[in-house]
């Protein structure tokens, strides 16, 4: 069995080129930092003989959205890559304002509107400079033959600072466009109603403030967050956000409408009447930073950067494991046809870039358990 697993290991990582030291590396900084106890030689035979790699040198990848067979993945410092059998497209992007390369900023979250077919068109969120300062804006990108243009900004002046820019959006079950917004290091405008910044927005397709939203002419929809950059819908339409925590402390919260999630009042386990604690968290001592979310079967599946892991957490048993380790730095996942499709995140300085990274990955579901 060990044998075939190496001779596989062989033959899907031929371009892969990892290096078991690293892995080993890896593995030993991510039992340090997540305390999750697992079975590591089940875990690297599982990682060796079911991961497919689907493509490789993306330029610090951001999100991942999908639409039929092509994927579209975002490349925070303004590409998008389109991927489809096996063949790599990178497609030119035209931004109105000078994009910024500010730590953790840049083209971030993307998500296609559900009439792509037709429309060719998408949402983008990215961190931009102008003359007066340093801003994030959600706004809709249109592909021609040209590539993608800006076209609408939708929401402008989202909050930015030295980190903590958000940026995920994600289109819910209910058609409106979620938007995670952070708290560009300063941390009370988390608590201010009447900031965008610490924020989950919610918003209609067409940008306009949805009748139904907490505050009736507000984007609102949660704050007191510190930095989400993951959001996702069980089946039952159930909305869980992750958030990374002020060292250790990162969270994965189920978001109510109008909630107060804490931050920086509270933060990880803390409780206090009015505010919602997670429904998960890393704990004092543990570092996720936990990127984007996919849901599966009753399970929520999380990119972790410093956790250098794909998390699962069960929402019936209230259980966390790590299904996916020994890649690095994981951004963003995507979750379609019993399959998990997840990002690398090695090139952005952070992390220890293996040959030809980063890369898109694909493993079984069935695989993870
Ligand atoms: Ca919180």
């Amino acid at each position: 069995m060990k044998k075939m697993s190496v001779a596989i290991l062989l033959v899907l990582f031929i371009i892969g080129a990892c290096s078991s030291n690293q892995n080993q590396e890896f593995q030993e900084e991510k039992q340090d930092q997540t305390g999750v106890e697992n079975n590591q030689s089940a875990n690297e035979e599982r990682t060796e003989t079911e991961l497919t790699v689907l493509a490789e040198n993306l330029d610090v990848p951001w999100s991942i959205t999908k639409h039929q067979n092509a994927f579209y993945i975002t490349e925070r410092p303004g590409g998008i890559v389109k991927i489809e059998n096996e063949e790599m497209e990178r497609q030119t992007i035209s931004l109105e304002k000078d994009q910024s390369d500010a730590a953790e900023a840049g083209l971030l979250g993307f998500v296609l509107t559900p009439d792509f077919s037709e429309s060719n068109l998408a949402y983008g969120y990215y961190t931009y400079t102008d003359e007066s300062g340093q801003f994030n804006r959600v706004v809709t990108l249109r592909l021609s033959d040209e590539g993608w243009q800006e076209e609408e900004v939708l929401i402008d002046e989202i909050p930015s600072g030295t980190y903590h820019h958000g940026g995920r959006l994600e289109i819910g079950p209910d058609d409106k466009l979620y938007v995670t917004t952070g708290d560009a290091s300063n941390a009370e405008i988390a608590q201010d109603l009447n900031s965008l910044g610490g924020k989950i927005l919610r918003m209609e397709l067409d940008g306009s403030i949805p009748e139904d939203n907490p505050e009736s002419d507000s984007y609102v929809y949660s704050y007191g967050h510190r930095n989400p950059q993951g959001i996702a819908w069980s089946s039952s339409g159930e909305i869980y956000a992750s958030e990374h925590g002020n060292s250790a402390n990162d969270e994965i919260n189920n978001i109510g409408a109008g909630e107060n999630y804490g931050w920086p009042i509270i933060e990880g386990n803390q409780e206090r009447e009015g505010l919602v604690s997670p429904l998960f968290t890393s704990g004092d001592d543990t570092t996720w930073a936990p990127s984007g979310m996919a849901y599966s079967d009753e399970k929520l599946y999380v990119a972790a950067l410093r956790g250098t892991a794909v998390l699962e957490f069960d929402l019936e048993t209230n259980q966390h494991k790590e299904v996916v380790t020994g890649l690095g730095r994981i951004r963003d996942v995507w979750t379609e046809d019993n399959y998990l499709y997840f990002i690398s995140n090695n090139t952005d300085g952070r992390g220890s870039a293996e040959v030809n990274d980063d890369k898109l990955y694909r493993i079984g579901m069935s695989e993870l358990d």
